[in-house]
């Protein structure tokens, strides 16, 4: 395929609720769209860097400088006979998965159109429905937190994550477990202990966690495999995990034994893909985690949930839980007993609704084929 042109917008977008992890509390935000242009298709996609560096190294300011200056660039120079080749045409920029990520999966998205086929076919889906949990942030006080989980539980999410960090772990998990001893549940702390914490966290043992996902340092193997070797419950890497090679190390060194996959931080689906692989030929299970995306990230989400060995719960839930209008029509809506249906049309299955995000765009940047090179 020609790609024709690469349309960057940001958009401004507050969120339903404020969302407070250990690294902090999101009111708004900025979301960064990739329009690919392409043959009179249009592939959408969704950067999910944050507005600051806190999750991973990436934000939407470093995400926007490698789009329009290096990876844009490259991919509008190539031609793509498949989305699959966009991690040899970014390879020799480093890092910056996010960024490659939003692009890559723009492509595609765009693929899955050319074809005829739902996104969730060309990636390799089996899945018709995908179980949906959520994933509820540090509140203002206990009661805040309760009434939450009252309303996700009622709703039907099969699977209730909580984020903690000293200070709103123990004492949270004693009230929750008294009040719903048999739901599913499992704690995010976004590396917010560090391993002399062991003692602490053993004790996370006695609320029969389906796992503590990320306790110690964003960037570790050695000391999760240290804190594993002493716990009974599962741990589960989501910012440790980069690509198919980390997965490998830190399943063989028994770092974790669950795996969130989160296609924008391992730099798209090809490689989201490869470590799914990898991980159910070693009898891993994963499941699909959520950067707060709008319904473009979230219908690409749904479509890579479908894929096999996404068997646990994942953090992708309704678009009305984020926004009060999402920017895909249908919004994504979750049933009564949580699951997301997934779309069997053409492409990602859920339509943008153009007009509102040129409503809420407040920065744009083009990059075209260069004519000459054609
Ligand atoms: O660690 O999973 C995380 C949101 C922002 C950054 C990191 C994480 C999260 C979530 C929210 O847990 C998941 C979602 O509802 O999109
Ligand atoms: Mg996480």
């Amino acid at each position: 395929m020609k790609i024709d042109a690469i349309h960057l917008r940001e958009l401004n977008l507050q969120l339903v609720h404020p969302f407070e992890t250990s690294f902090g509390r999101t009111t708004h935000r900025r979301v960064l769209l990739i329009e690919l242009q392409s043959e009179g298709l249009i592939g959408w996609g969704e950067c999910v860097a944050g507005e600051h560096p806190y999750f991973s190294e990436e934000s939407i300011d470093t995400a926007w400088h490698v789009l329009q200056h290096e990876l844009a660039p490259a991919l509008t120079a190539n031609e793509v006979e498949h989305p699959g080749k966009c991690r040899e045409i970014f390879a020799r920029v480093r890092g910056n998965r996010m960024a490659k990520g939003g692009l890559e999966n723009a492509v595609w998205d765009l693929e899955a159109q050319r074809r005829g086929v739902s996104l969730s076919d060309l990636l390799g889906g089996t899945r018709e429905t995908i179980p949906c949990g959520v994933s509820i942030g540090i509140q203002d006080t206990p009661e805040i937190l309760m009434q939450k989980i009252e309303t996700e539980v009622a709703a039907g999410y099969q699977r209730i994550k909580l984020k903690c960090k000293p200070g709103w772990d123990i004492n949270i998990l004693e009230m929750v477990r008294n009040r719903w001893p048999d739901i599913t549940l499992s704690v995010d702390a976004n590396s917010a202990y560090r391993i002399r914490d062991l003692d602490h966290l053993v004790q996370f043992e006695k609320f029969d966690l389906l796992m503590i996902e990320q306790p110690l340092w964003h960037d570790d193997f050695y000391f999760h495999s240290m804190l594993q070797k002493r716990l009974q419950t599962a741990i589960c890497l989501d910012e440790s995990i980069r690509n198919r090679r980390d997965a490998l190390a830190a399943i063989d060194i028994e770092s974790c034994r669950i795996i969130n996959i989160k296609v924008g931080r391992v730099g798209g689906f090809s490689e989201a893909i490869a470590v799914h692989n990898v991980a159910e030929e070693r009898g891993i299970p994963v499941w699909c985690g959520g950067m707060l995306e709008t319904g473009i990230g979230r219908a690409h989400n749904i479509a890579l949930s479908s894929l096999p060995n996404f068997s646990l719960p994942g953090d992708v839930s309704a678009s009305k839980r984020y926004w009060k209008e999402d920017i895909v029509e249908p919004e994504i809506t979750v049933s009564a007993s949580g699951e997301i249906t997934v779309p069997t049309v053409p492409g990602r299955g859920f339509e943008v609704r153009t007009d509102l995000i040129e409503k809420l765009t407040v920065r744009r940047e083009t990059i075209r084929a260069l004519e000459l090179v054609r």
